[in-house]
């Protein structure tokens, strides 16, 4: 069993809807209650995995099309599932990851028409049991998104793709988080990253923290 006492949460979302920053916080709320925590993220989170990350975002994987990439994708992920996350689950420790299997599906299915049966292969070979107990899905629109990653640096290889890219990846994830309600939460990223903050603990609390919590004890009759 991958899992027996830890918990594994992912971020989702278009460019700049503010994965890392909500995936932080609520790392270091965790934290402070004393939980052990893995943040890490996808491409990379193991040092396998981040070798790979460069070849991935700077463009070089492109033209070898998007099978290649889903396939390279699946090989980083590869590493991170079986060196760092599934050893952190199984010792208790709250896994976050800033990215996971539902950005191959959107990227690589959904945006670069990948057959989803050799997406759905490589997610049985590569993550098998170790799915994610919550997804949370920050929806905002690509003109806020864009703005914020703008202001933030230089453009990758997905942030550089058209405004109709973006909405198009936009809706994608508004469908996954429609088919899999039991895993998937999708919150409106466009408020102030504190009050997003406040809503994803919120759901964190209900949906993991309160089902986690130890029964009290019976109390004694009489
Ligand atoms: N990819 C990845 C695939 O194609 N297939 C896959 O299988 C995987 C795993 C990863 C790229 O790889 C692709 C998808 C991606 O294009 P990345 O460098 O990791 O690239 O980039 P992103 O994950 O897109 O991360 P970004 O940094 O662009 O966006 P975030 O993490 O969503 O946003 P964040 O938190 O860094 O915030 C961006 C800026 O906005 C501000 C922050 O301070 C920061 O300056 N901000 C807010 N401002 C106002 N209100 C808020 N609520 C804010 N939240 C954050």
């Amino acid at each position: 069993m991958s899992k027996p006492n830890g918990c594994f949460i992912t971020f989702e979302g278009g460019e700049g809807s503010g994965k890392t920053t909500q995936a932080r916080r609520l790392a270091d709320r965790l934290e402070l209650m004393g939980k052990e925590v893995v943040l890490t993220r996808e491409p990379g989170g193991s040092p396998g995995a981040e070798a790979m990350r460069h070849l991935l975002l700077c463009g070089v994987i492109k033209p070898l099309g998007p099978e290649a990439e889903a396939i390279v994708f699946a090989a980083a992920r590869d590493d991170h599932v079986s060196t760092l996350i599934r050893p952190a689950l199984a010792r208790g420790a709250w896994v976050i990851c800033d990215r996971f299997i539902d950005s191959t599906r959107v990227y690589q299915g959904a945006l670069g028409n990948v057959d989803h049966r050799l997406i759905r292969g490589l997610e049985r070979l590569v993550v098998g049991d170790t799915m994610p107990d919550l997804t949370i899905i920050l929806d905002v629109s690509p003109e806020i998104g864009l703005a914020r990653a703008e202001r933030r640096g230089s453009a990758d290889r997905f942030e550089a793709e058209d405004m109709e890219y973006h909405r198009l990846l936009r809706a994608a994830y508004r469908e996954i988080a429609e088919r899999e309600p039991g895993r998937c939460v999708l919150m409106d990223a466009s408020a102030g990253a504190d009050a997003l903050a406040v809503r994803i603990w919120m759901t964190v609390s209900e949906r993991l923290l309160r089902q986690r919590q130890p029964l009290a004890a019976p109390r004694a009759a009489g």
